[in-house]
């Protein structure tokens, strides 16, 4: 650490879920491997098949609840660093799992929303869904109404969640850290160029290189290589 930041923003992707079992969306046996986006992550593919789009994460929920998919040292590192850290900290994740929270982060944005969250597109309700398969005939818990059901996620051509928030905070931060995404997705994928505009040290932590113009990076499994990297800050950034 070049010098001592006042205010971090992460960004976190797939990468840093990979070793708690949850599958990347772009490698060999990823997510998008059985299914192509635009039929599964469009507003368009959910119109035109819903019950396909429904088992999609359906499939996913039932996955994330499985007993040996929990958070690993990457996501432990981040809840532990942001308790002690005295500055501004923000965690924005790509991410639609729920293993950041069940590490204890708690100043978390989901851009991309979350899969234990359905919204009803007739009502506008978003309710807790962590059990429930659902399908085009679930009825919403509020208004009693079915087929207004969908998962609380942004697809592609939908705008991502706390755009505002995050802008303000890219342009506030001295320093970026980008982790386990590969920079496919925008406007995600511009973050580190955003932070960089204002001032921001840029860092990439991710299994290989992405190709991004981050200032610095060290590459490997997320569950050593942030563990590493937060462990390296001098002791006086923390609170006592
Ligand atoms: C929008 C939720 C308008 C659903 C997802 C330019 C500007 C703006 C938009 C666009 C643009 N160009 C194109 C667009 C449109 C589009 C887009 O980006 N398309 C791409 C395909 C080109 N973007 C949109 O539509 C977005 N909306 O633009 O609205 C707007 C414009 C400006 C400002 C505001 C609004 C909405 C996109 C959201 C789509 N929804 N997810 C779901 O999850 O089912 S995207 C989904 O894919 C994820 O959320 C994530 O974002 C993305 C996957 O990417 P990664 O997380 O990076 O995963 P990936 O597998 O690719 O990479 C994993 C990485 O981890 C790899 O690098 C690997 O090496 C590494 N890794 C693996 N194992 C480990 C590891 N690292 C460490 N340790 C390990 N063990
Ligand atoms: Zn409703």
């Amino acid at each position: 650490m070049s010098s001592i930041p006042r205010s971090i923003v992460v960004l976190t992707g797939a990468g840093v879920s990979a070793e708690s079992g949850i599958p990347t969306f772009r490698a060999a046996d990823g997510l998008w491997e059985e299914h192509r986006i635009e039929d599964v992550a469009s507003p368009e593919g959910f119109a035109r098949n819903p019950a396909l789009v429904h088992d999609f994460y359906n499939e996913r929920r039932r996955r994330l609840r499985q007993s040996d998919v929990r958070p690993n040292k990457g996501h432990l590192a981040l809840a532990e660093f942001e308790r002690k850290f005295r500055g501004e900290f923000l965690l924005v994740t790509q991410n639609i799992d729920d293993l950041h929270e069940r590490a204890g982060s708690r100043k978390l944005l989901h851009m991309h929303g979350e899969m234990l969250k359905i919204r009803c597109e007739l009502c506008g309700a978003v309710v807790e869904n962590r059990e429930a398969d659902i399908s085009p005939a679930s009825i919403c818990p509020c208004c009693h109404c079915a087929g207004g059901l969908r998962p609380h996620v942004v697809w592609f051509g939908e705008m991502p969640f706390h755009m505002d928030e995050i802008l303000t905070a890219l342009a506030a931060c001295d320093l970026f850290v980008s982790i386990g995404t590969s920079g496919n997705v925008y406007p995600a994928a511009d973050f580190h160029r955003t932070a960089k505009a204002a001032g921001a040290e840029t860092v990439e932590l991710n299994l290989e290189q992405t190709g991004g113009n981050f200032d610095r990076g060290r590459y490997g499994p997320a569950s050593e290589i942030v563990p590493a990297f937060f462990a390296n800050f001098p002791e006086s950034i923390f609170t006592r």
